[in-house]
């Protein structure tokens, strides 16, 4: 009896939401974003837009450096593949916030500044008007080197990479843990994605998060962030919509046009 009346309220749930989205599935593998072998489904170059798959509008920067592991500036910084930001998604639902990233940083990387490596940093949120350049208040720990890997948090003070000018902002340094989300880290890398060499290795970064973790304005819009330790490349994406609980166009089943805009390289 139990069971039946949990398999007719998924239906239930399932007709109700007939024209959104499935979920998306935390596991570290970004098959359930229409992601195998390019950037979009349908597009291999570097931009920023979006894209509609499985019932979502997803919102993308793409940012790939394609000359392999030589030490190549991947801007501002350098280390070539190893240290390529490459793409960075995010979408939402009524419920939660999604987020992948796909990364050349092995995310085992050893952080270790005086021998010259440095290993991830953490997802950083902003919500804010649009106007200028977003202030990150809050992130989703990636390591477990600040608090628990997982973990949401009310950002007070972010470590910074000694570099360029002490400029950019990389893993949590203070703050109070306000929720958890699910984060999954691929386990071993994967190839053949992208335009550079083939047995360039990326690795691939994916979470959720409760919407209801956060405060903020109705219509805001949220900006995410992600950079390595030393902050040698960096990527950040910031859909041109506001977050609308629910977005009315993902309940509707509409897809809006894809849209462009400018590059925002300055983060405070
Ligand atoms: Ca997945
Ligand atoms: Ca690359
Ligand atoms: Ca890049």
């Amino acid at each position: 009896m139990k069971n039946l009346l949990t398999l007719s309220l998924a239906v239930t749930l399932g007709l109700g939401l007939s024209s959104s989205a499935n979920a998306l599935v935390i596991d570290g593998k970004l098959d359930d974003w229409g992601l195998s072998h390019q950037w979009t489904p349908t597009s291999n170059n570097d931009g920023r837009g979006q894209y509609s798959y499985n019932g979502f509008t997803i919102n993308y920067t793409v940012e790939d450096y394609t000359r392999g592991y030589d030490s190549g500036q991947v801007n501002p910084g350098y280390g070539g593949q190893a240290y390529d930001a490459e793409a960075l998604y995010l979408t939402w639902d009524s419920a939660n916030f999604y987020v992948a990233l796909i990364t050349g940083h092995d995310p085992g990387t050893p952080d270790n500044p005086s021998r010259n490596t440095f290993g991830p940093g953490d997802f950083a949120l902003s919500f804010w008007n649009g106007v200028g350049t977003p202030t990150y208040t809050y992130g989703i720990e990636t390591t477990g080197n600040f608090g628990q890997k997982g973990g949401i948090y009310q950002v007070s003070g972010w470590s910074k990479s000694p570099y360029w000018g002490g400029s950019y902002i990389t893993s949590i340094a203070a703050g109070a843990k306000i929720g958890t989300a699910s984060l999954g880290i691929s386990a071993t890398p994967v190839t053949g994605i992208g335009g550079g060499p083939a047995n360039d290795k990326h690795w691939f970064y994916e979470f959720s998060a409760p919407l209801s973790a956060f405060s903020f304005n109705p219509g805001s819009k949220v900006s995410v962030y992600w950079t390595m330790n030393c902050a040698n490349d960096m990527i950040e994406v910031d859909p041109p919509v506001g977050v609308d609980e629910p977005p009315v166009w993902a309940l509707l089943g509409l897809t809006l046009p894809a849209v462009f805009w400018r590059r925002r390289r300055s983060i405070r």
